[in-house]
C-alpha cells in the first residue's frame, strides 16, 4: 500500500476533508457534484429484480472476495478464499483445509488486494476470478460459475505478493512481484547488507487455457526495490507486463522519510514473451525452493502438494528482457490504457500524473536512448518515452482506470477525488470528490480493451461521517459514480467487508445462466458419500468413529448415535442428498472447536469433533430449511473411555 508518511498525511488531510464532509452531508447537492436528482432511481432495483452487473470486492485484509449487485450496491456472498470462514466451514472441514496448507504449514489467513478477471482478448470471459494473498504470497483461483475457490499456488522466493495477480490479456499468466525485497534465495545475512544481499523477484505462473490450472512459469530476478503494481500490456503492447517499483534509494528503515528521497523511482517494463524464450533456450537457472500447490478436484476435495524447485531468469543473461521507465516519485499504481499505447503511473508523491507512450518505449529501446543502468538493466530516458503529463491533477495519485470514450480517471488518495482527464491532451476536464482517502477505483469493463464505461466504483479507505457510526472501527466504503456524462455524478455509498483494495466487475448477462444450482449426487466421489439413507452408518476403526450421515429435508439419518467413548476422534461425514437449489444443510455439533460444516445438495463435507465430557449432546441442523428445519436434530451418547456401550445408530426401516 503506501508509506508510513504518506498515510499520515493522508490522515490529515482526511481529518481536514473530514470537515468538508460535515458540511457535505448538510449540504449534499453542492458537495457531491451536480447533485443526486435521480440517483435513487438510477441505483434502485425493485424487489424481484436483478442488477444489471457482478462486481468482485477485494476483502482485503479479510483475505476474502465479496460479490456485490451494481448498481444497487446488494451484497450477495462473500467467497472463502486465504480466510476460514466458519459461516461455510472453509477451512474447518477436512475437504477444504487442504486448500490453506504452504510451505509454512497451515495458514488460515492473507491479506487479499486485487481480484483479476480472466480475459480472452483482453476482454472479460466470466471464467475464472484470480485474486492475491499479500502476506504468505499466494494466488488463488476462484471458479465463476460456482463462486467457490478451486486452486491456491504459492510464490515460492516471494515477499509479499502485492504487484499481483493482473492477468495477461489472454489469460496466459498472472503475474506476481515481491513488494517486499529480501535475501533471495533466504539466508541469515545482516540487514544492513541490503545493498549486497537483498533483491525483488518477477514471477510468472501460467494458466492453463482449459481447466485454469496454475503452474509456476519462470521468475526474474530484479534489483532490490520494493516492487509495487502491476499491469500486463494489451493489444501493441501485448508480450509485456509493467511493474512499478518504490526505494530505488534501498532504505532499510524509516522508509517515509528514506524512501522519497530520489526524484525518480522506476516502472519495469519486462518482455515475458522474450522471457520465454529464453526460459526455452535453457537459459534460466534453478534455484531451490519449495511451495505448496493446492486444488479442488471434481468431487471438491481438496488437495495439497508441495512442489520444489523454480527456473529463475537473471536479466544479464537474457538481454532485451527488462528496461527500467524512470517515473515520478515513488509510484503506485500503473495501469494500461484500452488501447495499450498508454501506460499511466499513480505517483504518491507526484506532482504530474506521468504517461508513458509503448510505442516511443519501443522506439527509444530501438536508438538506445538510454541514461544509464541499474545492475545492467538499461534505464530509459524519460523524455524519450513519455507521451505527456497531466498537470496539476490533484494530491497523491494512485490508480487509473478507462471508459470507452478516451479518458482516464484517476483516484487521488491525499486530495480525495476522482480526476477525469482526456488521452488526447493529458488536460483534466472534470472532478469528483469522494469520501474519503479513495485507494483503487473501478469501471467496468475499465481495464479491458473495450470498457464497459457506465459506472465507476471509487474504493475508499476511510469512512470517518459517512455512516452511524460503530465504535473504533468504522467501515470502509465503495461509492458507485455514474461517469456516463461529461460530469461525474455520485450515486450511492455503500459499506464493504474489510478493505476493498480493488475491484472487478462483469455484465451479470456474461455469467448468471452459468450458475451451477447443485452437485450432482450420482457423481459425488468423497470417499465419505453416503448415496442414500439405507446406506447410513457408523464405523469404528480402532480410536476412530466415522458417522456416513445423510441429511434431506427435515432430518438426519442417523440422528442417534451411541457407542462413543472419550478419547476417539469423530469424523461426521455429511452428504446432503438433496438435488433442489438452494438447498444446503447445516451441521453443528455440541462443544465442536472449529465450526459448522455448510453442505451443498449433492455435496459431502467432514468435520473432525473430539469429545470431551461424558453425556448426551446434540447436534442440528444450522440452515433454516425447512418448515420443519428445528425438528433437524439428533444426539450423539458419550460413554466413559473404556466403556462397553455398543457403536448403535438408526436408519430408516
Ligand atoms: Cu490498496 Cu492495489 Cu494493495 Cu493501491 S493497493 S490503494
Ligand atoms: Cu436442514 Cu435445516
Amino acid at each position: 500500500m503506501m508509506s508510513p508518511r504518506v498515510t499520515r498525511v493522508a490522515l490529515a488531510a482526511a481529518l481536514g476533508a473530514g470537515l468538508i464532509g460535515a458540511v457535505a452531508c448538510a449540504k449534499p447537492s453542492t458537495k457531491a457534484g451536480p447533485g443526486f436528482s435521480g440517483a435513487a432511481e438510477q441505483v434502485y432495483v425493485p424487489p424481484g429484480k436483478y442488477d444489471g452487473y457482478y462486481a468482485f470486492l477485494s476483502g482485503g485484509f479479510s483475505g476474502q472476495i465479496a460479490v456485490y449487485g451494481l448498481p444497487s450496491g446488494r451484497l450477495f456472498r462473500v467467497i472463502p478464499i486465504f480466510s476460514q470462514d466458519p459461516e461455510k466451514g472453509w477451512g474447518y472441514s477436512e475437504q477444504t483445509r487442504p486448500m490453506l496448507m504452504t510451505s509454512y504449514g497451515f495458514i488460515p489467513w492473507d491479506d487479499a488486494h486485487h481480484p483479476s478477471l480472466s480475459k480472452t482478448d483482453a476482454m472479460n470471459d466470466g471464467r475464472w476470478i484470480f485474486i492475491n494473498g499479500n502476506n504468505t504470497p499466494r494466488i488463488a483461483r476462484v471458479d465463476l460459475s460456482e463462486m467457490d475457490t478451486k486452486e491456491i499456488i504459492e510464490i515460492p522466493n516471494a515477499a509479499g505478493n502485492h504487484g499481483s495477480p493482473f492477468v495477461t490479456q489472454g489469460t496466459e499468466y498472472v503475474v506476481g512481484a515481491t513488494r517486499f525485497s529480501v535475501p533471495t534465495p533466504q539466508k541469515d545475512v545482516p540487514i544492513s547488507s541490503y545493498k549486497e544481499n537483498f533483491s525483488g523477484l518477477i514471477s510468472f505462473v501460467a494458466v492453463d487455457k482449459t481447466s485454469g490450472k496454475m503452474t509456476l512459469a519462470f521468475q526474474i530476478h530484479v534489483p532490490g526495490y520494493d516492487y509495487d503494481l502491476a499491469r500486463p500490456g494489451k493489444g501493441p503492447s501485448h508480450g509485456w507486463a509493467f511493474f512499478t517499483s518504490y526505494n530505488t534509494e534501498q532504505a532499510t528503515n524509516l522508509l517515509e522519510r528514506n524512501a522519497s528521497q530520489n526524484d525518480k523511482d522506476y516502472i519495469a517494463a519486462v518482455n515475458w514473451k522474450q522471457a520465454e524464450e529464453c526460459v526455452a533456450q535453457g537459459k534460466a537457472d534453478n534455484w531451490p525452493a519449495k511451495y505448496a500447490h493446492n486444488w479442488m478436484d471434481e468431487a471438491q476435495i481438496g488437495h495439497s502438494e508441495m512442489l520444489s524447485g523454480a527456473k529463475v531468469l537473471e536479466p544479464a543473461k537474457c538481454p532485451g528482457v527488462i528496461y527500467y521507465l524512470p517515473t515520478p516519485k515513488s509510484p503506485h499504481g500503473v495501469d494500461v490504457d484500452p488501447t495499450g499505447e498508454y501506460i499511466v503511473a499513480g505517483g504518491k508523491l507526484a506532482a504530474v500524473i506521468p504517461v508513458h507512450s509503448f510505442s516511443k518505449l519501443q522506439k527509444a529501446i530501438a536508438n538506445k536512448d538510454f541514461t544509464g543502468d541499474a545492475n545492467g538493466i538499461p534505464i530509459l530516458k524519460y523524455e524519450s518515452i513519455l507521451a505527456g503529463e497531466v498537470q496539476k491533477p490533484g494530491l497523491g495519485p494512485l490508480h487509473t482506470e478507462f471508459d470507452a470514450n478516451g479518458n482516464a480517471y484517476t483516484s487521488m488518495f491525499i486530495s480525495s477525488e476522482i480526476v477525469k482527464w482526456s488521452l488526447k491532451d493529458f488536460q483534466v476536464k472534470d472532478r469528483i470528490p469522494v469520501y474519503y482517502s479513495i485507494g483503487h477505483l473501478m469501471i467496468i469493463g475499465g481495464d479491458t480493451r473495450q470498457p464497459e464505461g457506465k459506472y465507476m466504483l471509487a474504493l475508499n479507505k476511510i469512512t470517518k461521517d459517512r455512516y452511524l457510526p460503530t465504535g473504533p472501527e468504522l467501515a470502509q466504503a465503495a461509492q458507485l459514480i455514474d461517469i456516463t456524462g461529461d460530469k461525474m455524478k455520485m450515486l450511492l455509498d455503500f459499506p464493504t467487508i474489510g478493505e476493498p483494495h480493488y475491484a472487478q466487475a462483469i455484465a451479470a448477462a456474461a455469467i448468471k445462466d452459468k450458475q451451477l444450482r447443485t452437485y450432482s449426487l450420482a457423481e459425488n466421489k468423497d470417499p465419505g458419500v453416503t448415496r442414500s439413507e439405507k446406506e447410513a452408518r457408523v464405523e469404528r476403526k480402532g480410536k476412530t468413529v466415522h458417522v456416513y450421515m445423510t441429511s434431506i429435508r427435515s432430518h438426519f439419518v442417523p440422528d442417534n448415535i451411541e457407542g462413543v467413548q472419550l478419547g476417539d476422534t469423530v469424523y461426521f461425514h455429511l452428504t446432503n442428498l438433496e438435488q433442489d437449489w438452494d438447498v444446503p444443510h447445516g451441521f453443528a455439533v455440541t462443544g465442536a472447536r472449529n465450526s459448522e460444516l455448510l453442505v451443498m445438495p449433492g455435496q459431502t463435507r467432514t468435520v473432525t469433533w473430539v469429545p470431551e465430557r461424558v453425556g448426551v449432546f446434540p447436534f442440528y441442523c444450522t440452515d433454516f430449511c425447512s418448515a420443519l428445519h428445528q425438528e433437524m436434530q439428533g444426539y450423539i451418547r458419550v460413554s466413559a473411555a473404556g466403556s462397553n456401550v455398543p457403536i448403535a445408530f438408526n436408519t430408516p426401516k
